[in-house]
């Protein structure tokens, strides 16, 4: 019984100090899990007689008891103020000013060609992919441009083996989609990156994008290529943006051209962007040549039709004063910001 008394009068001692969380547990437990010190008192029954034993096992239990409420009463304690604690530091200022995170930004580059996209589809035509990498073929032969053709020549292109190549401009598209139309009237787009080893300057880059334009039906002719592109610069620019049709050479046309659109920078003047001319050239095209149409499944005393192939830097430049190519690939944030800040004003 003393001892029982010695062990209770320990564990108030030992509880009068502030114990964290995780000493008072273990004190716990050092007293009242099985081999404790108050169970192991117990073993003493066997010494005891049977009238001894009675009043011995009421004292054990009574101080598990006692000792059982006094740890809960330190423990329920100890976690109150452990809440306390971390409901104090944890306590949310919404006074606060809000931290504002960075969205980034829409490079030009695809907004011009959305652009470009969506006054094509106003007007009717339909969007078609073709392949980055394609076969000479494609490329060149079903254009009209066979193998040791000077026009060859006109772009100068990356081959990956003799058959295989990145494709030096989209009209590859062309070809793609007049072979799977069965000979049928064809009225696309076709977005894309192109690839050639032209050396980078203000208004060349090695890798650009066209837009490709193909039209094919009865009874299309010169005047309707003329309209639909002027209609085109006007959107794109505005009804004051000059244009210019030069006659020009394609393979894949008869008759082509080239157009012009007056210098953004110098208003036609003559500056280094459009290297004095007062222009700058943003597409080729033409007629579709017979022999391109007679190739591929068209009849070209029934069909007729145009085409054509917008650099899409190029409309971006003029669009919206961008004096260096480069800076669509440069990734340079400042740019980006700018122009998106320019765009909102
Ligand atoms: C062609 O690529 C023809 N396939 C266009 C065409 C299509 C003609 C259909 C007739 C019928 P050209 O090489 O001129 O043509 O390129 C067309 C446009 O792509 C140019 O007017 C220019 O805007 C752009 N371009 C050409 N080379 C580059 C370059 N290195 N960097 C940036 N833009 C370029």
């Amino acid at each position: 019984m003393k001892e029982i008394d010695e062990i209770l009068l320990e564990v108030k001692e030992k509880l009068k100090a502030s114990l964290p969380l995780e000493e008072l547990i273990q004190l716990r437990n050092a007293y009242l899990l099985k081999k404790g010190k108050l169970q192991l008192l117990m073993g003493k029954m066997k010494d005891l007689s049977i009238e001894e034993r009675k009043s011995f096992g009421k004292e054990i239990n009574d101080a598990k008891a006692a000792l059982e409420a006094l740890f809960e009463e330190k423990i329920k304690e100890k976690e109150a103020q452990k809440l306390n604690e971390m409901l104090e530091n944890e306590k949310v200022d919404i006074t606060l000013p809000g931290v504002s995170h960075f969205s980034g930004y829409q490079n030009p580059f695809f907004k011009v060609q959305r652009e470009i996209e969506e006054i094509f589809i106003g007007m009717g035509y339909e969007v078609a992919n073709g392949p980055e990498v394609d076969k000479d073929h494609y490329v060149f032969e079903l254009l009209n441009i066979p193998k040791n053709h000077p026009a060859r020549d006109m772009q100068d292109t990356l081959y990956i083996d003799e058959e295989t190549l990145l494709r030096s401009h989209t009209s590859a598209v062309q070809a793609h989609v007049m072979q799977n139309s069965n000979g049928k009237p064809i009225k696309i787009i076709c977005p894309g990156k192109t690839y050639r080893r032209d050396d980078d300057d203000m208004t060349h880059s090695h890798q650009f994008a066209q837009v490709e334009g193909l039209v094919i039906d009865k009874n299309i002719n010169l005047g309707n290529l003329k309209s639909t592109l002027e209609l085109f610069a006007q959107k794109m620019f505005s009804k004051d943006a000059k244009v210019r049709f030069r006659s020009s050479f394609f393979p894949f046309t008869e008759p082509s051209v080239e157009v012009d659109v007056s210098c953004f920078n110098c208003h036609g003047r003559g500056c280094p962007i459009c290297k004095g001319s007062g222009w700058i050239e943003i597409l080729g095209a033409g007629m579709v040549n017979p022999n391109v149409l007679r190739m591929n499944g068209y009849d070209p005393d029934v069909y007729s039709g145009f085409a054509f192939g917008i650099g899409i830097e190029r409309v971006a430049m003029l669009r919206y004063g961008i004096n260096d190519i480069r800076k669509f690939y440069q990734n340079d944030i400042r740019f980006l910001s700018d122009f998106n800040k320019k765009v909102e004003d």
